[in-house]
């Protein structure tokens, strides 16, 4: 398709480009870390959203190219913002990742040759990625994951709570953090029904010894009714839009 092949150029031309969403600490109200979110500098299309391209990508196998594009790019950004002291040492970078990357026969030795070439420690470093669509192929996914962990690179599942969740296997999943589900997030404040599911989640992962991560924030209602919860870190519009390095800001909250 025409797509298909434009989004060929646009890998051969790095046109792709990551914009950061702040991932805020709740107790203090600083930033703690970022996700990185892919977006497309197309000459002739203009500044396209992941939604748009990522589907074919996934179906097409260019997910695998663009996947790596991305994460080098984040990685690289990522430790010059902390050489230069503007992000503090302990600064998480979360970049999403997609199960066909995962699943490459050589996936961990790609991470750690752009880890070195980056410069970019693995304890500062997180990769998602979304459960149910590990499903597919758990046994390889798995050890996968147990390797990037060895490493010291944190997993989060990202979007929990959706899709096909389930809980026999995330007993089995290595990871060190749950992304709450924004449409949890969203209907918290609106019908109550949704805050015993969300003080679940919370209660599932301090069982699991992993950190919660609410997504979706866009009041600071929600931000009260989760710290109230027990939820440690949050990422949404009340805080900040992902947005480019060169627009990095704090708006509402201190860096450090
Ligand atoms: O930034 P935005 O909300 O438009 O992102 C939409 C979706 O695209 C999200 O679900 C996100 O997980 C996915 N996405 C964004 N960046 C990346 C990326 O670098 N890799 C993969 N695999 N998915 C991404
Ligand atoms: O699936 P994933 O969690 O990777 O997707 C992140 C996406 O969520 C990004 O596309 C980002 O733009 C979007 N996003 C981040 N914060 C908010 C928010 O507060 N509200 C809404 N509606 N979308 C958000
Ligand atoms: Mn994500
Ligand atoms: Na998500």
């Amino acid at each position: 398709t025409r797509l298909a092949a434009e989004l060929n150029r646009a890998l051969e031309h790095n046109e792709l480009e990551v914009h950061f969403q702040p991932l805020i600490d709740l107790a203090s109200e600083t930033t703690c870390g970022a996700e990185a979110l892919v977006r497309w500098r197309s000459p002739t299309r203009g500044l396209v959203p992941p939604n748009q391209f990522i589907p074919l990508a996934e179906e097409n196998g260019m997910i695998i190219e663009m996947g790596q594009q991305i994460l080098r790019l984040a990685c690289q950004q990522t430790s010059q913002m902390i050489a230069r002291q503007q992000w503090p040492q302990s600064f998480m970078l979360h970049v999403n990742l997609s199960v066909r990357q995962l699943l490459q026969a050589d996936f961990v030795e790609q991470v750690e040759a752009i880890l070195a070439e980056s410069g970019l420690l693995a304890a500062n470093l997180t990769l998602e990625i979304t459960e149910s669509r590990l499903i597919s192929q758990p046994q390889q996914a798995t050890e996968a994951l147990q390797q990037l962990r060895q490493l010291g690179i944190h997993i989060a599942i990202d979007d929990f709570g959706t899709g096909y969740s389930s809980l026999s296997y995330l007993a089995q999943l290595p990871f060190d953090s749950l992304k709450i589900d924004r449409s949890f997030v969203n209907q918290m404040t609106e019908s109550n029904n949704y805050t015993p599911v969300i003080a679940a989640i919370i209660t599932l992962a301090e069982n699991f010894n992993a950190d919660i991560v609410a997504e979706g924030v866009e009041t600071r209602e929600q931000t009260q009714q989760l710290k109230a919860l027990g939820c440690r870190y949050a990422q949404g519009f009340y805080y900040a839009k992902p947005q480019p390095l060169s627009e990095w800001s704090t708006a509402k909250v201190s860096s450090n």
